[in-house]
């Protein structure tokens, strides 16, 4: 009867291990952002991720329904009018610079709402 507990001794602590991992494994907390969009801008103009980080972005339309457009990420969003804002989570891409711009009309100078979102390697001291 011994090995039989051994066995499950042993089968245990192989679980323990793999829920001990799958729980330490995402290391990397979220990098939550507040956006803001109104006319004619975001706010922050320029959004500052790390390559590989968890990032949740929390965006606000103060003033009508804007659009929030990473073209290179094909990352697409629409963000109503509301007190209520829209949430999107992502994996930051590789380091580089990549535009955003807004995707739904919003008045004259819509094509000028633009803001980038700047991704930097991450550095030896982020770990
Ligand atoms: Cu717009």
């Amino acid at each position: 009867m011994g090995w039989i507990l051994g066995l499950l001794l042993r089968m245990a602590t192989f679980i323990a291990a793999v829920i001990w991992s799958a729980a330490i494994a995402p290391a990397l907390p979220v990098h939550e952002i507040q956006v803001e969009a109104r006319k004619f801008a975001f706010e922050p103009a320029v959004i500052m991720v790390t390559a590989g980080e968890p990032v949740r972005l929390v965006i606000h339309a103060r003033d009508t329904t804007h659009g929030f457009s990473i073209k290179e990420l094909n990352f697409h969003l629409e963000i109503p009018r509301s007190s209520e804002a829209v949430t999107a989570e992502f994996t930051a891409p590789p380091p580089g610079r990549y535009e955003i711009a807004c995707s739904e009309f919003c008045g004259r100078g819509h094509r000028h709402m633009k803001a980038v979102l700047v991704s930097v390697a991450a550095g030896p001291s982020n770990h």
